[in-house]
């Protein structure tokens, strides 16, 4: 990790702190562009094709409603983690539901705001290293609460053509309706599209390599009338540390991010006080101990540290970075969130490890990454629904409302506008 001093660091050199690892997205997006335009032509047979390329699979059903699937077998304690998680997400989930809101502007001029679910939404559950079930259970959990009725889960299938049972558990509990056994681009453009087998879907959300952004990103530019729900790069953390900080609760911290994948990134942020050279020792001595150390290492490579002289300075560096997680393990982390604008989800003191909010707190971890946090909010309840506006006047509001609507119409020439308001007031 190189260790950096924040106060000698000039505009370029702060750019470069700031930098995330570089993602060519012309050059991917040729891959992805064909796949695509495949997947709309030939549907089902062409997602069947790019599983058995990719992936090496070939599962029975491109896509399978949820009920035809087995019930998983899982051991009771790994089934008693998941319900526990799935409760935290649901109630911190259901408890962000807005109720519906009506204000009278002026007398007899009625507004209203209501919510709407998406009729249809898919699910993107990345495979790859690692199975990802939590990623189901924060997808599917507020999707459901929010009362899309058709939510069709993409993952791609195990080399047997079968889906990780814990990744099916998962969706079941939480209300997932339809289960597409791939991954990729092909299925993105599934999802978006529609094929014989999968319901076409209304917004794609879920974290994904840069094969999967690409094609979420393409799909919402082009014709497939499908929203996204933000775009993505891998993963990062951004830990600040005081020198009250245990060394080996920020190295693990850091390296729970760091394993997630090479293209990681965990940046450590170092109050006065701060062993710098004991720590990095320890994030290298810990690295050495995980069974994913290989992949971890490669992170570390384009990790850093940032040595800063108080409190200003560190925030003013958390604010140029924007990281997708936030640790602050310092005594005082509760007075430091006013003064935090650009992170996806801040993890506070001494007890709150990431790990806590990408399994089970409660909070949500498909968060905004690559500096996308300075305009995207986290996957929430909102990310599921729309909402639609109603209003209402009386006679006595026209009244009062039509001559300003017939000035304003007069003055963009717009005269059926400015008439469909004037013949009404003179019962013309
Ligand atoms: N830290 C990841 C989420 C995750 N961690 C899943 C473990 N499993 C991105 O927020
Ligand atoms: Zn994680």
């Amino acid at each position: 990790m190189e260790v950096l001093q924040a106060s000698e660091l000039d505009a370029a050199q702060l750019r470069a702190a700031t930098a995330r690892p570089r993602i060519d997205f012309a050059s991917i997006l040729k891959t992805v562009e064909p796949i695509i335009e495949d997947v709309r032509v030939r549907g089902d047979e062409a997602v069947r094709e790019y599983t058995l390329k990719f992936d090496r699979a070939s599962p029975a059903a491109v896509c399978t409603p949820i009920e035809d699937l087995p019930v998983p077998d899982l051991p009771e304690e790994v089934r008693a983690a998941f319900d526990t998680a799935r409760a935290n997400i649901a109630a911190f989930h259901a408890a962000q539901a807005a109720p519906d809101l009506t204000l009278e502007t002026m007398p007899g001029v009625c507004c209203s705001r209501v919510t709407r679910p998406i009729a249809a939404v898919g699910l993107y559950v990345p495979g790859g290293t690692a199975v990802l079930p939590s990623s189901a259970l924060m997808l599917a959990v507020p999707a459901s609460l929010a009362g899309c009725r058709t939510i069709v889960l993409a993952t791609p299938p195990r080399p047997d053509g079968s889906i990780a049972p814990e990744v099916l558990y998962c969706a079941r509990a939480a209300g997932v309706t339809h289960v597409l056994a791939a991954g990729g681009a092909q299925a993105v453009a599934a999802l978006a599209w529609g094929t014989a087998s999968v319901p076409k879907v209304h917004k794609v959300c879920g974290p994904g390599n840069q094969y999967v952004t690409a094609a979420k990103v393409a799909l919402a530019a082009g014709e497939a009338m499908v929203a996204i729900d933000m775009p993505a790069g891998p993963s990062e953390v951004l830990v600040v540390a005081d020198a009250g900080a245990d060394p080996t609760h920020v190295a693990l911290d850091l390296l729970s991010q760091a394993e997630h994948g090479p293209d990681s990134q965990a940046v450590l942020v170092a109050l006065p006080g701060v062993d710098v050279g004991a720590l990095v020792a320890e994030v290298a001595a810990q690295c050495d101990r995980l069974p994913r150390a290989a992949a971890t290492r490669a992170a570390l490579r384009h990790s850093r540290v940032v040595c800063v002289a108080g409190r200003a300075e560190a925030l003013d560096f958390v604010e140029a970075y924007a990281p997708e997680h936030l640790i602050i393990n310092t005594a005082d982390a509760g007075e430091w969130v006013p003064h935090v604008a650009s992170a996806g989800s801040v993890f506070l003191g001494r007890w709150t490890p990431e790990s806590v909010g990408d399994y089970a707190s409660g909070t949500n971890h498909t968060l905004p990454t690559y500096g996308y946090a300075r305009m995207y909010s986290g996957v929430s309840l909102d990310t599921f629904t729309r909402k639609m506006t109603v209003q209402e006047l009386t006679r006595q509001g026209l009244d009062l409302l039509g001559p300003t609507v017939a000035t304003m119409a007069a003055v963009e020439g717009l005269e059926a506008h400015r008439r469909a308001v004037t013949c009404r007031m003179n019962g013309e």
